[in-house]
């Protein structure tokens, strides 16, 4: 019987599977592996349990940053555990060989390491049939300009999660931009918003993972 309120709890908890023994308290109890798979074998869509489990836990987790109840240690081992179960959701996003859509080059801009939510707007479009080309996190100029080089045609989609580094998206724009005039950008990340995107010249702004596809493909005329 899938329990996505208990899956949701593993992620708060930081609790991998029933072999990890942190926390000592939930040794030997099915964690975020084991309640993500249930999930799946009891016929759950895997965005439902992308949502309703896996990110609900990490959105609880987020608040409690925010307030002070738990810190950075916390929030690691909360994101280690989310990551294990988006690796066993991975496959069931997968697109089942459709043709490319395009492609679409991700990245965390420059001096912004969060990758969490980037890591699920690359696995959803990887899913809907774009190629997906991660840059990783902290993505210099350079090295986006040098992608642009690479993929002329490819999408780019922006990601920051702190307001001292989402500026650096408009930064990222302008020499995108400057190398190609009619590249198109969509920008993303808790504190972005669709005012914000606009103001910064990007072609498109998406709330969430599912969103971002929809905008892509509406960009790529896809949709
Ligand atoms: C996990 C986390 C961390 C982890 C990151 C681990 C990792 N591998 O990513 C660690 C512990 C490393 C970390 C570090 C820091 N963090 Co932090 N972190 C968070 C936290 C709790 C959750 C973020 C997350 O993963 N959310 C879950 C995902 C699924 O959501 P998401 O990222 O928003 O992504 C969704 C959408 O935004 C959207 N999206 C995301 N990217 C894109 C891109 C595109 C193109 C599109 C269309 C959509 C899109 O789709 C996603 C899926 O639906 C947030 C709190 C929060 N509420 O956001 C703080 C938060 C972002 N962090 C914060 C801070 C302050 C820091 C630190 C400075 C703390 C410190 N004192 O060191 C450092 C900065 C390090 C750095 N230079 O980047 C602040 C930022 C405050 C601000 N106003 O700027 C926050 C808001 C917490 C808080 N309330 O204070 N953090």
């Amino acid at each position: 019987m899938a329990d996505l309120a208990r899956l949701a709890e593993s992620v708060i908890r930081g609790h991998i599977d029933a072999n990890a023994s942190y926390p000592p308290d939930m040794k030997g109890q099915p964690g975020v592996r084991e309640l993500t798979q249930e999930a799946l074998d009891a016929g759950l869509e895997p965005q439902t349990i992308l949502y309703d489990g896996l990110v609900a836990g990490m959105t609880v987790v987020g608040k409690r940053f925010r307030d002070n109840e738990v810190f950075v240690p916390d929030v690691l081992v909360s994101a280690k555990a989310m990551k294990a179960g988006t690796e066993i959701l991975k496959p069931h996003l997968a697109a089942s060989g459709a043709k490319s859509l395009g492609t679409v080059v991700i990245g965390t801009v420059e001096g912004d390491m969060h990758d969490i939510g980037k890591n699920l707007v690359a696995m959803m479009l990887e899913g809907a049939g774009f190629k997906v080309i991660d840059m990783g996190v902290n993505v210099s100029i350079a090295k986006f300009k040098q992608a642009l080089s690479e993929n002329g045609d490819a999408v780019f989609a922006l990601s920051a999660l702190l307001t001292t580094t989402m500026v650096n998206m408009k930064t990222a724009i302008d020499a995108l931009r400057e190398a190609r005039s009619d590249i198109k950008i969509i920008v993303g990340g808790a504190p972005v918003t669709d005012g914000f995107a606009r103001e910064i010249g990007a072609n498109g702004y998406a709330p969430d993972a599912s969103r971002a596809v929809d905008v892509v493909k509406d960009l790529v005329g896809a949709a």
